[in-house]
């Protein structure tokens, strides 16, 4: 897929103020400092269209971004911000839930992962939350440039392993990195795919 054109549409506190349902969406999420906003100007290839590096942890807000007038790219605010409050993260997990359970043209979830690190709890219960939810999700493994791709492979058999633990089957995965463009062309590829597919969920207008 060739990115034409890509823009901000809209920033969303409120679940009942997102755009109609219309247009296959992907959501991505993962934790603050993942290289999420990174990754996403590296799909569109702009550069300042999803904000890199704020201050994590502050904002719950949901962005839209439309892309070449056809599909959405959604920016989910990070999970396990180590300095939340309790009562913080309880309201992200109410919020981000509620979106992810309830959006009908939701196609996948575009969970990042850290492919520095080994597995990490938190990353495997949102998985499991997903799996129990019968969301679809793809992984996708940020900052592979590193790194040795050797060391990065290690670390995905070992995500792949604990997953496994409550999955049958390990989900898809890609590889990438914001700076060398790494997995760009696998990603838009995959959603081209399944854009192809698409067509608009019944849904109640909210007038
Ligand atoms: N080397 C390298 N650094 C990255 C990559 N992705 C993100 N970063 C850096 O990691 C930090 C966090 O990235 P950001 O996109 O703001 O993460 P977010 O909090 O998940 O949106 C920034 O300093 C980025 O420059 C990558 O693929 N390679
Ligand atoms: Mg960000």
């Amino acid at each position: 897929m060739i990115v034409k054109s890509a823009e901000f549409i809209c920033s969303n506190t409120q679940i009942s103020k997102l755009p109609p349902p219309v247009k296959p969406e992907y959501a991505f999420i993962g934790r603050s400092n993942v290289g999420k906003s990174s990754l996403i100007n590296m799909l569109v290839a702009k550069k300042g269209l999803a904000k890199t590096s704020q201050t994590p942890g502050k904002t719950q807000l949901i962005n839209h971004f439309y892309i070449n007038e056809n599909w959405y790219i959604v920016d989910l605010p990070g999970y396990g911000y180590a300095r939340a409050s309790k009562t913080e993260k309880a309201k992200w997990d109410k919020f981000i839930h509620t979106y992810l359970d309830k959006r009908e043209s939701l196609q996948c979830v575009m969970v990042l992962i850290d492919s520095r690190l080994e597995p990490q709890k938190i990353d495997l219960e949102f998985c499991n939350w997903l799996g129990e939810k019968g969301l679809s999700f793809v992984l996708v493994f940020t900052k592979a440039d590193k790194q040795s791709s050797i060391k990065t492979d290690q670390n995905i058999a070992k995500f792949k392993k604990a997953v496994l633990a409550t999955f049958e089957e390990a989900p898809r995965y890609f590889v990438t990195s914001s700076e060398t463009q790494l997995g760009r062309d696998e990603i838009l590829a995959f959603i081209d795919n399944i854009n192809k597919d698409f067509v608009i969920p019944h849904f109640e207008p909210r007038d």
